[in-house]
């Protein structure tokens, strides 16, 4: 049976904004407080899925989250009518407003970890929503995350959604930002790689000094666990505790993966030979050649590739068996990494081709276009279980591009996001968007 990798991209919800909230992430706290463009931050990304579907590439479209999250302000105490609950936080801790207010549900490789039915104990394909417990404001994405993956995934004959883990740092999960698949073929068997940033439990792994490890060894152990993945078929690695310190916040600002190949910095892992060596035994014991394409830091530095979100790029496997790898601009912009890609692609190797996207709006707040992007490989029959609301089309893409264009503003800053206003705005796009992509109720606004 014929299977495939489908890109669920993020939407970007109307209130995207800089809120400095992602302490450890470059991007989100140098540009704190500048004016955003919510319009344009969903044109861009919906442009990539309609580029991508023109490529012959699978494409669905995962909905953003009802924002601002009044519910998540009366949790902690604010109170009255809907209104009353935005000012009265606006007036006494504008952090707190900030946060419940952030678009950051579009980073949809934070949502949720994914492995395919071949490598599940049922044969099912397994979601385990992310906890993201490591932020306030990304903690509270998961109860409606897994209501929207409810939605998407229905057939419980195909699909098993796990809730989020234990909400405490010693299980702090991320999701698919710290985990990528190997496999020769979509449908068959592959090895799960899951990457972490320190243990909670054991002491001889060490942590980083200066920013958060935010994925834990232990959280990734249970994810595992959960799905129901045969030890032959993991790999665990932690991650170098000196690239989180400078700005490495998931291990997809520093490594992708795709089919049999790892494309990583030099830096990026601690014990790297070891884990190359096992990557290498698991997935050779399933027929497949595992293959790594390292960038040394002589051609690349951390810094550049922090900045330039080199890594942070879709390596996409093409008909022909050569791959494809989706930039953000700002690779473009900087002249080593923009160098190393010429003579990458040059190398006749086989990433053959890079495809340029401007999603300026998501870069600064340290989201480029892995960040953007939920991978779940399918066979055809669970591709056809699929809501097919969610699979993108050009009449889709007609839609939604209107949809935005009706719905956005075009600049919204910190004091924006008191306007009571905003919320209307925001609710009657989010009831319109759940008819378009047929999810029926998934919102608070539309279950209280
Ligand atoms: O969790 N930024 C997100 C970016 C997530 C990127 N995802 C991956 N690398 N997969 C984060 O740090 C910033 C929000 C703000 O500051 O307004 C933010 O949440």
């Amino acid at each position: 049976m014929k299977s495939c990798e489908v890109n669920f991209d993020g939407l970007v919800g109307p209130t995207h904004n800089y809120g400095g909230l992602s302490y450890g992430n470059v991007a989100s706290q140098s540009n704190s407080q500048q004016s955003s463009n919510p319009k344009e931050a969903a044109l861009q990304g919906l442009a990539k899925m309609k580029a991508l579907m023109e490529m012959g590439f699978v494409q669905g479209v995962l909905a953003p989250q009802e924002r601002p999250d009044v519910a998540a302000l009366r949790s902690l105490g604010f109170a009255g009518t809907d209104a009353q609950v935005i000012q009265q936080a606006a007036k006494q801790a504008m952090p707190l407003l900030v946060a419940s207010c952030s678009a950051s549900s579009m980073w949809v490789a934070n949502a949720a970890t994914v492995s395919p039915s071949a490598d599940t104990f049922d044969g099912r394909v397994h979601f385990t929503a992310a906890n993201l417990n490591c932020k306030y404001h990304r903690s509270i994405e998961h109860p409606t995350t897994s209501r929207v993956l409810g939605a998407m995934f229905a057939d419980q004959k195909h699909f098993a959604h796990h809730a989020a883990l234990p909400a405490v740092a010693q299980f702090g999960d991320e999701g698919a930002a710290n985990h990528t698949r190997f496999c020769r073929d979509y449908g068959e068997a592959g090895v799960e790689f899951f990457v972490f940033g320190r243990s909670a439990f054991d002491t001889r792994y060490p942590a980083p000094q200066k920013y958060p490890a935010r994925q834990t060894l232990e959280a990734s152990q249970a994810v595992a666990r959960l799905h129901g993945l045969r030890d032959d078929g993991v790999v665990y690695a932690q991650q170098n505790p000196a690239v989180i310190d400078a700005g490495v916040f998931h291990n997809d600002v520093i490594a992708v993966g795709n089919g049999e190949v790892l494309f990583y910095h030099e830096d990026a892992f601690l014990n790297t030979d070891q884990m190359l060596g096992e990557l290498q035994g698991k997935l050779g014991k399933l027929g497949g050649n595992f293959q790594s394409i390292c960038v040394p830091r002589a051609q690349v530095g951390v810094e550049d590739a922090v900045r330039s979100y080199l890594f942070n790029s879709q390596l996409l496997s093409r008909a022909d068996g050569s791959m494809l790898l989706i930039v953000p601009e700002e690779c473009r912009a900087n002249e080593r990494v923009w160098q190393y890609l010429q003579g990458l692609t040059s190398s006749g190797g086989l990433i053959r081709e890079v495809k340029v996207f401007d999603l300026k709006q998501s870069m600064q707040n340290g989201g480029g276009p892995a960040c953007l992007r939920l991978r779940v490989a399918l066979n055809e029959t669970e591709l056809a279980a699929v809501n097919p609301g969610v699979i993108m089309t050009a009449p889709l893409y007609d839609t939604l591009t209107q949809w935005v264009d009706k719905h956005y503003r075009d600049s919204l800053r910190e004091t924006d996001l008191a306007d009571p206003q905003l919320l209307l705005e925001c609710r009657t796009a989010l009831d319109e968007l759940t008819q378009i992509l047929k999810l029926g109720s998934v919102y608070p606004f539309q279950i209280n």
